[in-house]
């Protein structure tokens, strides 16, 4: 395993302790409400903290864009951090939440990390050599088409851009084509299942560059695809991404395609 690798896994273990050990008090949290659905939780920070703190001590030089804390430092050579991704999940004691990192040189991402708390899974991918699941090397499915194949999905949720009637219309199409439709509520941990083959294929709206950075290195690592909906690269800005093995994810890609607004085209 690469020595960064290593330093990301040692802090997002960290963070996942911290997670577990917080579950059983999590209603006793101070929790404050970003607006609607939008919960920010002393977790959250105490984890993003724990993790930038684990990576400095090793490599004082790297900077970070964390969910919590934003940017900070070098900005050549960063760790994406979402401390604890699947937020809503975690305050209601769903099991679908993990810690997931990035580490990105100029615009690149290299290496990625994403921890399951609950399961303790660990998925791990480095660019041009492969993605593994607890240190053993994993691919994305073979399904050759939407049917019979199982897609992850989010539902919209930032309330002034909801892209709802766009979102609907896909929703329909995805689920008269293909077995079903998941929605656990962890976008990274999703990406993560899609390399891991669980998932045939994954697309969501207006995410976050923290949610997908690591997820989307693992799926290309584990043999897959991923664009935005546009079939482009610009995922990390737009946040509109669709991810699969690579016949899914074209088939996948097919079938949004003609539903994008204006809006969803950028
Ligand atoms: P988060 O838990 O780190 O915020 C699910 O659709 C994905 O969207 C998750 O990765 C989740 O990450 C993110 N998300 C951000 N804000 C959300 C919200 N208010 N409701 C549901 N998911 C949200
Ligand atoms: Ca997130």
């Amino acid at each position: 395993m690469h020595a960064l690798v290593n330093i990301g896994v040692s802090a997002a273990r960290r963070a996942g302790d911290l997670i577990m050990r917080y579950r059983n008090r999590v209603h006793n949290l101070k929790v404050s409400s970003k607006g609607r659905n939008d919960f920010v939780t002393e977790v959250d920070r105490q984890a993003e903290a724990a993790i930038i703190d684990t990576i400095r001590k090793a490599y004082p030089a790297h900077g970070f864009l964390g969910e919590e804390t934003g940017q900070q430092g070098n900005t050549e050579a960063y760790w994406i951090i979402d401390p604890l991704d699947g937020t809503t999940n975690y305050l209601h004691d769903f099991p679908a939440f993990c810690v997931s990192l990035a580490f990105c040189v100029r615009g690149q991402i290299e290496h990625g990390v994403i921890y399951d708390p609950m399961s303790q899974e660990l998925f791990t991918a480095s660019r041009g050599d492969g993605a593994q699941l607890e240190g053993h090397k994993i691919r994305v499915s073979n399904r050759r088409s939407l049917e019979g194949a199982l897609i992850g999905t989010g539902f919209p949720f930032r309330g002034h851009d909801l892209h709802l009637d766009e979102y609907l219309a896909m929703f329909r199409e995805v689920i008269s084509e293909t077995a079903g439709i998941r929605r656990a509520g962890s976008a990274a941990l999703d990406l993560a299942y899609v390399a891991a083959g669980r998932l045939d294929g994954f697309w969501e709206i207006g995410l976050k560059s923290w949610d997908v950075a690591a997820g989307v290195l693992m799926i290309r690592e584990a043999g897959g695809m991923v664009s935005d909906l546009t079939g482009g690269d610009g995922f990390m800005e737009s946040g509109n991404i669709v991810g699969g093995n690579p016949r899914v994810h074209t088939a996948l890609h097919k079938l949004i395609a003609p539903h994008l607004s204006d809006a969803l085209k950028k």
